[in-house]
């Protein structure tokens, strides 16, 4: 590969074929549940017991036999291997397949389902099991203290600096499964081609912002890209 600078960003359509619902189609995560209800901070504050459930059950299936790392997982994180240039993988996802694969230099920007958080502190605890709305955080000892590890909308993104650093740097942008809906991960392929990098947009179906792209491959992400990596 003859590009230096290499930013991969990832949605859920990465994980589609690992068993992990993605949250737009028609039998996705937002057909069973109100986004307003489960994603925003104004939900959680409404009722936490609902959140807390809907994270809870994500939680319980990511760690169930049925999940596991699929070849675009794994070909990304041989590439970063055997990469020689810089590289930053940018995942929306929070599921762990990534890590699971072997993949070292990346960013959750939308969270971790295996971490919790206290409210008010912001101190990020690692957590495998439910959370209890009854739980007391460990950090400040209140009940309502405790909230999932993830980034509702209206919520600021995590890793903004060093994401836009790389992307104003990159000569190569690839988006893997995402459908473009949601900013300011949406807004990254501009920003990558406003510095002359090339775009390559790998998903089932065109996305929203698909007209942004150089390059557009469409087709499984575990078939296309190996394809495109290797
Ligand atoms: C396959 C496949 C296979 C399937 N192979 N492909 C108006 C304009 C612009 C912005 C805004 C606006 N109004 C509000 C906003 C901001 C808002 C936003 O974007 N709203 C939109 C709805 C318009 N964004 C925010 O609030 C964000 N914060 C923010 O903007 O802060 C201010 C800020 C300003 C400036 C700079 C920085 C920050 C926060 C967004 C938080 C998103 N949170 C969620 C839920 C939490 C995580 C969780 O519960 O899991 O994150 S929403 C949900 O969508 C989740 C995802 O990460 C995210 C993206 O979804 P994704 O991954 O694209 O999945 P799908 O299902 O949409 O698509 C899957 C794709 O895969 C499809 O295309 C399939 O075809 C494909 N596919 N199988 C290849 N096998």
């Amino acid at each position: 590969m003859t590009y230096q600078r290499v930013v991969v960003l990832t949605g859920a359509g990465i994980s589609a074929e690992s068993g992990i619902k993605t949250f737009r189609a028609a039998d996705g995560l937002w057909e069973e549940h109100r986004v307003e209800d489960v994603a925003t901070p104004e939900g959680f504050a409404a009722n936490p017991e609902l959140v807390q459930r809907f994270y809870n059950e994500r939680r319980r299936q990511l760690l169930s036999a049925e999940v596991a790392v699929n070849p675009a997982h794994v070909a990304l994180a041989e590439f970063e291997k055997k990469f020689t240039g810089e590289f930053l993988l940018v995942t929306q996802n929070i599921d762990d397949l990534h890590e699971r694969a072997g993949s070292q230099k990346l960013i959750h920007m939308h969270g971790e389902l295996l971490k919790m958080q206290c409210s008010y502190s912001g101190v990020v605890y690692p957590i495998d099991t439910d959370i209890s709305t009854e739980a007391r955080c460990a950090c400040c000892g209140l009940r309502s203290g405790l909230r999932p590890h993830i980034v509702w909308f209206g919520e600021m993104p995590l890793g903004m600096d060093e994401i836009y650093t790389a992307l104003e740097h990159c000569d190569l942008f690839i988006a893997v499964g995402t459908s473009g809906n949601v900013y300011p991960a949406a807004g990254f392929v501009q920003a990558a081609g406003s510095v002359g990098a090339h775009t390559i947009e790998v998903n089932l179906e065109p996305s929203a912002v698909q007209s942004a792209f150089s390059e557009t491959r469409y087709g499984l992400a575990s078939i296309e890209l190996p394809r495109l990596l290797n």
